[in-house]
């Protein structure tokens, strides 16, 4: 008996030895909860030497994530399954997620590099004195099309799509508020408009541009569009100009009907973890050189006025992605529509897609 016990304390003692050390381990290569950073972001929007570089100098431990589109990261965050540090929504979904209190106010003295951004960017209506987010990229939504596959054939307008000459040769990103905001722009209305009748005119026109559809397809689009299986593809700026570095038969172009502006910026989730790192992330991002780098490896557009003067001239100076402001200001803003009609918007796209299959 008496060795049984023995035996047992023994055991006893060896698992909660076993435990601390596990545990000191854990830490040491950084992944007890306060040296983790686990960060939800769009698809092939960073450049992973940056968060090599923000590892090694802040021995956090970054946990990646990536998402397709704002309506998948809301689901994923209200879900709670796992907890995000940092998420990087547009401008209407951050709208929303702050009507559903999902967003930690920012400590703007853990963010001295706020400075960097240009005020174009800056105490924009979606959040009045960015005290819950912070510009990373912003663009347009326009049509990237292929010259040589084109001939002397010019899209300058979202109804061009629907010329029988291009059957089978438009890809489309897989965006709700895109694609409905498509047909409504091709019908003269806005990419905000909640009326019933005009939503429902917009998904039949859309309707009838199914055989000029090839696929909707996620970030594949680009390497497909690059790759010249396709000619014509709707399609957020940066990935046209992506694109544009791989294939000099493509160009782009923001429609005559009018088209969106958008914003993504970083946010915290209320879930956060690790808030203490969220803000060193955010920082580190928004280091002038550091989004330069971020820039030219994903080629969005910046925000960052002190990241111009470490990119390359042409790059910068490409009106089609740095449009001037007169131009930004003819775009449209996506609103927060409320849940209602946002609900509309993406059964509809839902109905557009299942009616093209
Ligand atoms: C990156 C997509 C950027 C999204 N692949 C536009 N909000």
């Amino acid at each position: 008996m008496n060795k049984l016990i023995r035996v047992f304390a023994a055991v006893v003692i060896a698992s909660l030895l076993l435990l601390f050390a596990i545990n000191r381990l854990n830490s040491a290569v950084g992944f007890s909860s306060d040296n983790t950073l686990t960060i939800y972001n769009w698809g092939d929007y960073i450049d992973d030497d940056l968060i090599d570089r923000f590892e090694e100098e802040t021995g956090m431990k970054v946990i990646y994530e990536t998402f397709d589109s704002n309506e998948a990261m809301l689901t994923k965050i209200q879900q709670g399954g796992t907890t995000y540090d940092i998420a990087v929504p547009s401008e209407y979904m951050i709208a929303k997620m702050l009507e559903e209190d999902l967003l930690l106010p920012l400590d703007h003295s853990k963010l001295p590099n706020l400075k960097n951004i240009d005020e174009r960017f800056i105490d924009l209506p979606f959040d009045p004195g960015n005290k819950f987010s912070v510009p990373y990229f912003w663009g347009t939504v326009g049509i990237v099309f292929n010259r040589e596959m084109l001939g002397d054939m010019e899209i300058t307008s979202w109804n061009d799509l629907w010329d029988p000459a291009f059957e089978n040769e438009i890809l489309l990103i897989d965006g709700a508020r895109e694609i409905i905001g498509m047909g409504l722009n091709s019908l003269g209305y806005s990419l905000n408009d909640t009326n019933v009748d005009h939503l429902e005119k917009a998904k039949a026109k859309l309707d009838t541009l199914t055989p000029n559809i090839k696929a909707i397809v996620g970030d594949e689009i680009k390497m497909l569009i690059a790759n010249e299986e396709a000619a014509i593809g709707l399609v957020w700026s940066g990935d046209a100009a992506d694109m544009m570095w791989e294939n000099e038969n493509l160009d782009y172009v923001v429609p005559s009907e009018g088209s969106n502006l958008w914003f993504d910026n970083m946010v915290i989730p209320k879930t956060a973890k690790n808030i203490e790192g969220a803000h060193q992330f955010i920082n580190f991002m928004l280091d002038a050189e550091v989004a330069a780098q971020n820039t030219e490896w994903v080629s969005y557009s910046t925000p960052n006025k002190e990241a111009l003067q470490y990119m390359p001239e042409d790059m910068v100076e490409d009106e089609r992605f740095y449009p001037s402001p007169e131009l930004t200001e003819k775009l449209e803003v996506y609103e927060n529509l409320g849940k209602k009609n946002l609900a509309l918007y993406n059964d509809l796209f839902l109905q557009f897609k299942m009616h093209r299959k």
